[in-house]
């Protein structure tokens, strides 16, 4: 091309030199000259036009070539990465081992992640990053027991196996001293003492002393085993709490106990609430509503209210009616049509928010169902009433609350027709929120 561009000039010069020369050697009328250059204009005009063309069709070409160089060619279908498997003592998450997708990896507690947390299956049909693995975190590694003690990894976890002299799950509590002193009253040391002789053996000429369960070998002297304190041992072990609420050291062992007004459960270390109102453990009166509650029970008795206008009788232990109203009596018309009593027993820092009861209209009459609270700052503090559906409101618990405590909170239901009102129907809620958590 850049060939055909010059021979278009050279010939183009040639041209305007002939002309040029033609018009010099025959000393041309200036008519003459005018039109020569006319021409010669023309005569450039339509070489720059086919050169342009010309580069056009170059940049054309060039476009074309490069699109094709840069075309992909057509992925393989089906092309996959070798399996990947989950490492021993994690997961492994995702499934596809197609190109572009992505592994994840996870390792159980207790163990660290080595390698490639994520990887990507690439074009080139090979992971992307390192093979993953899950190795086991040494806990030892911060040098938790104290006093000499010697730590032993496991996993998750770590113990101590303490210096003579030392106890705790840290080595961190100095032993008692009676445990010394006793050694040399040793033979009055009877069963259930916090101290027992040690039972040694001589094997080649070396001594090796054991206790019985519950007991081991706190100081010099081996012949002495001490009574393990289990309680202050697992307080905050690892192992969790041996004790629902409290523990208590035994010689030779330990056990829970509960607060009053629970029972132990069969496993020995969980409380559960007596029911004090099933079990006659209670002193209520014949008139008397018995309420069980976590760690108590209550003895009640509904009083229908005495409010102006309008007289109340007892229909239920926990309901109060109005009696028929005189005719005209507007006021005693717009008195609650009833009063329900309702007790509820909880444990103390009960997760919120939480529906705690519902109220309904069996019937509803009228065209409009209202639900509201009732009841001052400490019911607006807790509760707060919302609708459900159509004839049904709820009393929700929007903080948790701190026992012991008695919570009260009263819900309106209003029954309206064209926004006159056919009835009010008031629930009393009492919450008897107890002193622990369970
Ligand atoms: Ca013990
Ligand atoms: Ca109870």
């Amino acid at each position: 091309m850049q060939d055909g561009a010059e021979c278009a000039i050279k010939l183009l010069l040639n041209q305007i030199v002939t002309v040029g020369k033609h018009a010099l050697q025959d000393c041309a009328s200036r008519q003459e000259i005018q039109g020569s250059l006319k021409q010669v204009q023309k005569l450039l005009s339509a070489h720059e036009a086919s050169y342009l063309q010309s580069l056009r069709n170059l940049r054309k070409k060039i476009n074309l070539m490069q699109s094709s160089a840069t075309k992909q060619p057509p992925r393989a279908t089906n092309s996959t990465c070798p399996k990947l498997e989950a490492p021993a003592n994690g997961r492994k998450l995702g499934k596809s081992q197609s190109v572009g997708h992505e592994v994840h990896f996870l390792c159980d507690p207790g163990y660290e992640l080595v390698g490639s947390e994520s990887r990507v299956c690439q074009e080139s049909l090979t992971w992307s990053g390192q093979q993953t693995a899950c190795r086991d975190i040494n806990e030892c590694v911060s040098s938790p027991c104290l006093n000499g003690g010697t730590c032993v990894d496991e996993v998750n976890q770590f113990s101590c196996v303490c210096s003579k002299g030392w106890s705790g799950p840290t080595c961190q509590t100095p032993l008692p001293t009676y445990a010394a002193a006793a050694a040399s009253t040793l033979p009055a040391a009877t069963a259930g003492s916090h101290v027992r002789p040690s039972r040694c053996t001589l094997t080649q000429g070396a001594t090796h002393c054991t206790c019985e369960p519950g007991y081991t070998i706190l100081g010099r002297d081996s012949n002495v085993c001490t009574d393990i304190d289990e309680c202050e041992l697992f307080h905050n072990g690892q192992a969790g709490r041996l004790c629902l609420h409290a523990c208590v050291n035994t010689p030779g062992g330990y056990r829970c106990s509960c607060p009053a007004g629970y029972n132990l459960t069969r496993d020995g270390r969980s409380c559960k609430d007596i029911d004090e109102c099933a079990t006659r453990q209670n002193n209520c009166t014949k008139d008397q509503m018995c309420v069980n509650t976590h760690g108590g029970f209550q003895c009640l008795c509904v009083e229908c209210p005495k409010i102006p206008h309008a007289t109340y009788v007892k229909t239920s232990p926990i309901r109060c009616e109005r009696n028929p109203c005189p005719v005209d009596n507007r006021a005693c018309s717009q008195a609650p049509n009833s009063f329900s009593y309702h007790y509820l027993a909880v444990v103390s820092n009960l997760s919120a928010p939480r529906v705690m009861f519902r109220v309904s209209a069996l019937r509803p009459i009228g065209d409009t169902l209202r639900f509201s609270l009732l009841g001052g700052k400490q019911a607006r503090r807790h509760f707060t009433v919302q609708r459900s559906d159509r004839v049904t409101g709820e009393l929700m618990l929007v903080s948790p609350v701190q026992g012991p405590a008695t919570l009260e909170a009263e819900v309106e239901m209003t029954e309206l027709e064209r926004r006159a009102q056919l009835g009010r129907y008031i629930t009393k809620v009492t919450m008897f929120v107890s002193q622990y958590d369970f």
